[in-house]
């Protein structure tokens, strides 16, 4: 028996979900008509004016996601952490860290989430634990110890001596600058971080560290977990041992080779995983939902990952659209985005996955920054920009996500100071662009533009102090603007981006169109529109979306839609008076304006 499992294994199903219960087709799995809102507990709402947000204060919002008619809520890390990476690095996998509340308090979570028919899904962080993790504290002990040979322990590369430069066991940078291995003075060996020092990579090839994990996570099944967001999922199966090259990939400015190939869908992933499913989902009974964080990853990997057939996630987060206006000096180093190619990106994966798989669709995450400021306008158009990039996204096919805030239409935090920052990421950029002589007007606009505290900010409920985040002096700035950017002025406004992310929700949940409809793009070219159509055996729904602060006229003739029933019906737009075909099958779309409309086939 398993550390984790208890003694009588007496096994509950998990509560239907909204999307079960109100289920007309029984033959999809419930998570194809579901939306997923990310809590990202740090920066969602402060119940005790420490400053740092925490498990009863999202229970105090539920009926916040409730009202906006999600069925799912992702909770990033709410473990107990030192907090070097906000919670992706952690001490304990079955313990809830003080900063965050208790035990109790995520059973509460979870109890009033499931009254409101709304699973919690957690996030599964296991390519890493923290270096205060007894497991790793354990390992690092002696070269002897029995928990050696659950993290990757190297000596240092042969002819060299421990500690000097280019001693490294390879050459592999880290995700957060500087090399992934770091020195243990005490032992003399180093050991494998592919994120910061203070989370060493476990060694997945030892089948004990994998019974602990699924164990760990049936454990939290039991406790009425809708599922897991598998943290960098695709990263767990490594060959550890060669160089990585300083040329292929995006080369680095600070000069450690890219260890990708050795890395990211290594060799046993796809074992790995069905074993993982064989040994946690078919160990118990339920629906969840399993979504992979899987950075680099191809879309042929992705078919084989959501491939129900495979029985190991029912689908992954795709990455190349998010590295679209990354610049040749990489993500802090943007360039604006061509249109054209990101529609094309999304079409790509639509028609990849519309046989077998399923996308998960996302403009936004904790390590993202806001879309309405990354790809919208945030200035005069931030409200319709935002309905826009909003409804292209659910559109599609494949599940959404909606990251807190994102249903507000909240924008970059608009840090224009280095010491306004948090995130390591952004500090060792800062630190590293510093060395390099980098001008810090440079770094700075880097930063603005791509830092993941962008997205960190509290989340503004109302008009008050940082948009009633918190009572107290919040970890990190507020964004300007709460005075009208906040969930109470939204809810109050049928014409605000909360309302349009609940009618596209609701959207979703009412027509299968949208579940079902295969996906055709129309004028890929077009650098201002986006427009595409979802078609069943009985209905079609025509996207038409202007990208643009200019006026956009349409010609339907041109796009191929001048055929068929007439575009009348509208099923959600960004106006309250929505554009429609002049007699001669011209539209025009104001500045960012998007309609969707319904015909027969
Ligand atoms: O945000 C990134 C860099 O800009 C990504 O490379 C990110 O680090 C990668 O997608 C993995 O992200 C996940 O694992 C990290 C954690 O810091 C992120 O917050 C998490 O989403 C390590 O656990």
């Amino acid at each position: 028996m398993n550390a984790f499992d208890p003694p009588n294994d007496a096994v509950e199903p998990v509560p239907p979900t909204r999307r079960e219960r109100r289920r007309d087709r029984a033959s999809r799995p419930w998570w194809h008509t579901a939306v997923v809102y990310q809590v990202y507990p740090r920066s969602f709402a402060d119940s005790n004016g420490d400053g740092v947000g925490d498990i009863p204060g999202i229970t105090a919002r539920l009926d916040h996601l409730d009202e906006l008619g999600v069925d799912v809520v992702w909770l990033s890390p709410v473990y107990r952490s030192p907090h070097d990476d906000n919670g992706y690095d952690i001490s304990d996998y079955t313990d809830v860290d003080p900063a965050f509340g208790t035990l109790a308090d995520l059973d509460e979570l979870i109890a009033e989430a499931a009254r409101r028919d709304i699973g919690v899904v957690m996030d599964l962080v296991v390519n890493h634990t923290s270096d205060e993790h007894p497991w790793f504290e354990e390992s690092r002990s002696s070269t002897d110890s029995a928990k050696r040979d659950w993290y990757w322990w190297r000596d240092a590369k042969p002819g060299t001596t421990a500690g000097e430069p280019g001693a490294e066991p390879t050459n592999w940078g880290s995700f957060f600058s500087g090399s992934a291995w770091q020195l243990d003075e005490a032992t003399g060996q180093y050991y494998l971080h592919l994120f910061s020092r203070k989370q060493p990579d476990l060694n997945w090839e030892n089948p004990e560290v994998r019974a602990e994990i699924y164990a760990m996570m049936r454990w939290w099944l039991k406790r009425g977990v809708a599922g897991f967001r598998m943290d960098v999922i695709n990263l767990i199966s490594k060959r550890v041992g060669r160089d990585g090259s300083l040329e292929d990939g995006a080369p680095r400015a600070d000069g450690w080779g890219n260890g990708f190939p050795q890395y990211v869908d290594g060799p046993r992933m796809h074992a790995f995983l069905a074993e993982m499913h064989q040994q946690v989902f078919d160990a118990f009974p339920g629906t969840y939902l399993t979504v992979g964080e899987t950075p680099g990853v191809t879309l042929e990997q992705a078919r084989a990952y959501t491939d129900p057939a495979n029985r190991e996630v029912d689908m992954v987060f795709q990455f190349e659209h998010m590295g679209l206006d990354h610049g040749v000096g990489g993500k802090f180093d943007p360039r604006p985005l061509h249109l054209p190619d990101l529609k094309a990106n999304l079409a790509r994966w639509q028609d990849g996955l519309a046989e077998t798989g399923w996308n998960a669709l996302y403009w936004n995450n904790h390590d993202q920054p806001r879309i309405v400021s990354r790809w919208g306008d945030d200035g005069e158009h931030r409200v319709v920009s935002a309905k826009t990039l909003g409804t292209v996204l659910h559109l599609h096919r494949g599940t959404p996500y909606v990251y807190q805030g994102e249903e507000l239409g909240m924008p970059n935090a608009g840090f224009t100071s280095l010491e306004q920052y948090r995130d390591l990421e952004s500090l060792n950029h800062a630190a590293d662009a510093e060395r390099l002589g980098i001008d810090p007007e440079v770094l700075l606009r880097g930063l603005a533009a791509q830092s993941r505290d962008n997205a960190r900010t509290g989340v503004a409920w109302d008009g008050g102090p940082h948009g009633g985040f918190t009572t107290g002096e919040p970890w990190i700035g507020s964004t300007p603007g709460w005075e009208h950017t906040n969930a109470e002025a939204a809810r109050a406004d049928q014409g605000s981006v909360f309302h349009h992310y609940r009618r596209l929700i609701e959207l979703r949940h009412t027509d299968p169109v949208v579940v079902d409809g295969e996906f055709a793009l129309l004028a890929p070219e077009h650098e201002e529109l986006w427009a595409f159509t979802r078609t069943t055996a009985e209905a079609q729904l025509v996207v038409l979306a202007n990208l643009s602060g200019d006026e956009l006229a349409v010609d339907l003739a041109e796009l191929g839609l001048a055929e068929g029933a007439p575009l009348r019906d509208v099923a959600v737009a960004s106006h309250a008076e929505a554009a429609r075909p002049d007699g001669e099958g011209r539209l025009v779309l104001r500045p960012w304006e998007s309609v969707v409309f319904r015909r027969a086939v």
